[in-house]
């Protein structure tokens, strides 16, 4: 009956109102759809009812029930529009940078201060045309001591004392040593620096620890003066300190240079901190390596990096170096 039709179209317009209100995502209002327009929907259900009505009524009943699936597509086409333009919204929130943010920390690492000064060091003497050599840390006392003029009895081995580790073995006190490997392996001229680390029995205090690194410094060549290691580190020194460091020269002694000098650096007003041995190679050493003295002349100096770092960085107590404490070694 046509009559019957038509309340059905009705109630399932009603119960559509209703259902298609509740509908808050994609999923939902797929769902709905499969209930009303899928194969066994209650819109396509009343359309197999066509079929039982007598024909005359079959088009009013069909007219009927074509408006009502109509409406519930549209419907829902409309719906997926919105939806989607929801959906599609809140993804571009959700993925949205505001670079007006602070970023996220992610410790980087970076060099040792003493590794900066010794990059820094090997900087300023690579530009004065110096090459970098290296030496064994384990050394003989051959290196270390007897080819440097100090014999086994001389009273320097005292200042000197190291830590030995098998007959004629020693961690090497200073980079001296490699003065003579380096002289040995070559013909003059030679000007190297060689950076490295050197061991001796100190009592650990504010500037002195039992590990600490050298920079060896060794010009040789015909004719070379006091005045030219005068200026060699000076101009060093005002590279590496720049303005507002004092430095004083003071006459020192050391078996393989004669004469001898010791550097004092200091910020100006505070204390003097001493920073180099230094001297004109003594010519019992360049006969020991086979050059001669009435040929070439030369000088040389060994340098404490934790002591060009202390000045530099105004730190007052070697230890600091060594125990590692990021929140010291963060600050350089
Ligand atoms: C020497 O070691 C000589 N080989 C230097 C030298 C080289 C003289 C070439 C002449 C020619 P000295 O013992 O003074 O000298 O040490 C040199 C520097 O090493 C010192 O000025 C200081 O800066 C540093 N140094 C020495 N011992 C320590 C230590 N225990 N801790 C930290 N730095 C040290």
């Amino acid at each position: 009956m046509l009559q019957e039709i038509a309340t059905r179209v009705e109630e399932i317009r009603k119960k559509w109102e209703e259902d298609g209100r509740r509908v808050s995502s994609l999923k939902e209002l797929e769902e709905v759809r499969i209930r009303y327009l899928g194969r066994k929907g209650l819109v396509t259900a009343l359309f197999a009812a066509l079929r039982e009505l007598p024909p005359a009524e079959r088009a009013e009943a069909g007219r009927l029930l074509n408006a009502l699936r109509e409406e519930i597509q549209g419907e829902i086409e409309r719906l997926r529009t919105e939806l989607q333009a929801a959906a599609e919204a809140e993804r571009l929130r959700r993925e949205a940078y505001d670079f007006t943010l602070p970023g996220v920390w992610r410790g980087v690492g970076k060099l040792h201060p003493l590794t900066q000064v010794r990059l820094e060091i090997e900087r300023i003497f690579m530009e004065m045309g110096f090459d970098v050599a290296s030496g064994p840390e384990v050394e003989t006392d051959y290196y270390n001591f007897e080819a440097l003029n100090i014999p086994e009895d001389h009273p320097a081995r005292d200042e000197w004392d190291s830590f030995y580790i098998g007959e004629g073995l020693l961690l090497r006190t200073h980079t001296s040593p490699v003065q003579i490997r380096v002289m040995k392996s070559r013909k003059p001229p030679v000007r190297i620096i060689c950076p490295g680390r050197c061991y001796r029995r100190d009592t650990p205090d504010a500037t002195h620890f039992p590990v600490f690194h050298q920079v060896e410094l060794l010009w040789v060549e015909r004719g070379l003066t006091m005045a030219h290691l005068k200026w060699i580190i000076e101009e060093f020194v005002r590279q590496f300190f720049g303005p507002g460091y004092e430095m004083r020269f003071s006459a020192d002694f050391f078996p393989f240079t004669e004469p001898s000098a010791q550097v004092h650096i200091r910020r100006r007003g505070g204390p003097w901190l001493e920073i180099m041995g230094a001297g004109m190679v003594d010519p019992a050493v360049f006969e020991e390596v086979g050059y001669d003295p009435e040929e070439v002349t030369g000088f040389a100096f060994g340098l404490g990096i934790e002591r060009m770092a202390m000045l530099k960085y105004g730190i007052d107590d070697i230890r600091l170096f060594f125990q590692n404490d990021v929140r010291f070694l963060g600050q350089f």
